[in-house]
């Protein structure tokens, strides 16, 4: 058990449980043809033998109870049961304990090919979470269309912010070679309802678009075409210029719209279900429309009127930052893309972070959401965890996109979340989509930890149905990935649902964020003040100074909170009124500022940071009581992360400590131990490739 085999794993159930599965799962009647049917049916009986120890009979028809019938609407077995399938979409599908031919069966029917997989699915998850198996009556359909990973991988095989090895796809083997493994990402994927892939990074080459590597992505589509998976690429905006031999890529010159049309074809001829380009422009040095005085939607829409035609997508992202320094860094998506909003073509979709500044531990939800009622918009979520701990720190990340999910803009009065502005509900869109910044790479456990594989989990899960709730889904996951004994997924569960938070308190307590060292965002620097650009500075962030600490966003600073609806702007204007996890986020205040808890400010940060070192402990006692459920490779490996992560707590805690306490001159809290070293010590250690003991 190295982790490779991820929620897939299928080992036998318990003896006294398999013998009532065994009778629900007797025969295996497929009701139709198509690759996608096919693999379906491999992973039942996959599934089926491993879990239960017999493949179950193939047969054309149900001759016996206990089968199980999977199959489309269309397919002549599934329409005969006159089951309403109405609304399901290709994707949703039902699954219903029946009688047949007076036989006891249980059929799996999906509106269309993807549909039928995922119950598949489905159904094998009911048994890998011990669910019982009679009486079923399942109706489920995404909420969101697009639920794709966004692979941050380059053409070197290098990956940006990846922690998890190289990058799955071999290119250089590629278009010949095939590695198995494209097939078991495909089988994941679609377990948790991931439909599209983009699979080059965001900060592109346009190399990627040239025939050689189109060749490349085709044959990856071609892998994960049968699992309802397509395939999308970054495009750069320069291409045109890079390796089109124009001098110009102006979205409004007719030879530059001409050049798009013309690879959008060429690109449909070798992969006609192609899901259309995710762009990044105008934002850290790339290329984009305003380098020619035009807007973000005249490029959106110049790629999009070439993939039209094809029925693609453009995926414009609304991640801009650009040179000089804005008074809030915060506000400039908002200030850029408001203004365009109805602008953009129908297959336009903005995708958005779920924060305003960049995948902090915490912060609020991206003011966008809410802010353009004529404009579709996704989430962007990261599931690499570049600013909580890489793939050593255990941080489940259900309950950070749970928090953004359920997050309440008012924009439409209360209870206006943001998961009915991406399901498309609030406004009534039909372009919807959530996407995850991808954890995955050439490590046998794919996400470069055993816990990091949920991350993925729980992206697909939520982004399948955003109310599932994230306990929930950990809970699954942890049934299905190591033991559904409740002895082992009860403390699991508690402990997963509270490592974020644990990540937060050492980190970037109270709303602060961006405390992270230079350029790995890996360990503390909130003493960095030396970067060209004044937004790259943590101490821009913090504002630290000898009276308070925080950053003013109300009226009397930068006044972002402006930008959220008037019912929002007044619950986080008001330092007495604001959730307290966004407090310094948009204030500014004294150390002795009183919190609810009667604890002056600057009492209440050191206690957060002892929490979350305390917090780490706990998960690694816990961890160690768990020893007897888990083989021996998976939990030695939790174990010495927990391990790594409860040491670097310490570091996050006690450099932070000492570095506002040179700033504000206070003594430490009664019963709060001191920082173990003074702040030059902290200051002067470097880690050029890789983190060494801090100590
Ligand atoms: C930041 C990353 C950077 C990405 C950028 C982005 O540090 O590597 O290129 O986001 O999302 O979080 O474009």
């Amino acid at each position: 058990e190295d982790g490779y085999d991820l929620w897939l794993r299928y080992p036998p159930v318990e003896a006294d449980a398999a013998a009532d599965y065994r009778a629900s799962a007797t025969l295996l009647v497929v009701a139709g043809e198509s690759a996608t049917l096919g693999v379906a049916a491999d992973e039942l009986e996959r599934g089926l033998s491993g879990l239960l120890g017999a493949t179950p009979e193939r047969a054309g028809a149900v001759s016996r109870d206990g089968a199980v019938l999977v199959g489309r609407a269309g397919d002549a077995a599934v329409a005969a049961l006159g089951l309403d399938l109405s609304g399901l979409g290709a994707e949703g599908y039902v699954i219903r304990s029946v009688i047949m031919d007076g036989r006891a069966a249980t059929v799996i029917a999906g509106g269309g090919d993807a549909g039928a997989l995922y119950g598949a699915f489905h159904f094998l998850r009911l048994i890998q979470t011990r669910q019982a198996l009679t009486n079923l009556d399942i109706r489920e359909a995404p909420a969101v269309n697009l639920r794709l990973l966004n692979h941050w991988d380059n053409l070197d095989r290098t990956v940006e912010r990846g922690y998890a090895g190289q990058s799955l796809w071999d290119w250089h083997k590629l278009p010949d070679h095939l590695d198995p493994r494209y097939t078991d990402y495909a089988r994941a994927n679609a377990s948790i309802g991931i439909n599209g892939t983009v699979i080059n990074n965001v900060n592109t080459d346009a190399l990627s678009l040239t025939g050689p590597w189109l060749e490349k992505a085709a044959a990856l589509a071609g892998v994960f075409r049968p699992y309802g998976i397509r395939v999308y690429l970054s495009a750069r905006f320069s291409a045109p210029v890079e390796i089109g031999g124009l001098d110009t890529a102006d979205p409004l010159d007719p030879r530059v719209q001409a050049w798009w049309r013309a690879k959008a074809d060429e690109i449909y001829a070798l992969i006609p279900d192609f899901g259309g380009f995710l762009v990044k422009a105008n934002s850290e040095g790339q290329p984009g429309p305003q380098d020619y005085g035009r807007s973000h939607a005249d490029g959106a829409n110049m790629l999009a009127d070439a993939v039209a035609p094809h029925g693609g997508v453009v995926m414009w992202r609304a991640f801009v930052y650009d040179d000089g320094v804005p008074t809030d860094r915060a506000m400039q998506a908002w200030d850029e893309f408001v203004p365009l909003d109805g602008q953009f073509r129908d297959n336009v979709i903005v995708q958005v972070k779920n924060g305003p500044i960049d995948f902090q531990p915490r912060e609020p939800f991206h003011p966008l959401f809410g802010a353009t009622p004529e404009t579709p918009l996704m989430m962007e979520f990261q599931i690499t965890k570049e600013y909580l701990g890489f793939a050593t720190h255990l941080a489940y990340l259900g309950p950070l996109y749970e928090e953004v999910l359920d997050a309440d803009t008012h924009v439409r009065g209360p209870g206006s979340t943001v998961a009915e502005v991406v399901d498309g509900s609030l406004f009534g869109h039909r372009l919807t989509g959530m996407a995850g910044v991808a954890n995955t790479g050439s490590d046998r456990n794919w996400s470069g930890s055993q816990f990091d594989q949920a991350n993925w989990y729980v992206f697909g899960r939520l982004a399948w149905d955003p109310g599932l709730g994230a306990e929930a889904i950990a809970r699954e996951w942890a049934a299905m990935t190591f033991t559904p004994d409740p002895a082992f997924v009860e403390p699991v569960t508690a402990m997963m649902m509270g490592s974020r938070e644990a990540v937060v308190d050492y980190m970037t307590p109270l709303g602060l964020n961006h405390l992270m060292a230079t350029g790995h965002h890996y360990g503390p620097g909130p003493w960095v003040d030396d970067l060209p650009r004044a937004d790259w500075n943590p101490t821009y962030f913090h504002r630290a100074d000898a009276e308070g600490i925080g950053f003013d966003r109300t009226a009397s600073g930068s006044n972002a909170v402006s930008q959220y609806a008037p019912d929002a702007t007044a619950r986080f204007a008001d330092p007495a009124q604001i959730d307290e996890r966004f407090l310094l986020w948009f204030h500014h205040l004294p150390w002795d500022h009183p919190m609810p808890s009667g604890r002056p400010l600057w009492d209440e940060l050191v206690a957060r940071y002892d929490r979350g070192v305390d917090a780490v402990g706990e998960m690694r006692r816990t961890w160690a009581g768990l020893a007897d459920h888990v083989d021996a490779r998976r939990h030695s490996e939790v174990a010495d992360f927990l391990a790594i992560q409860e040491d670097e707590a310490r570091w996050w805690r006690d450099s932070s400590i000492a570095y506002w306490r040179s700033l504000n001159g206070l003594p430490m809290p009664e019963g709060h131990a001191p920082p173990a070293h003074d702040l030059a010590h902290y200051r002067n250690l470097s880690f050029p490739h890789a983190p060494g003991h801090w100590d």
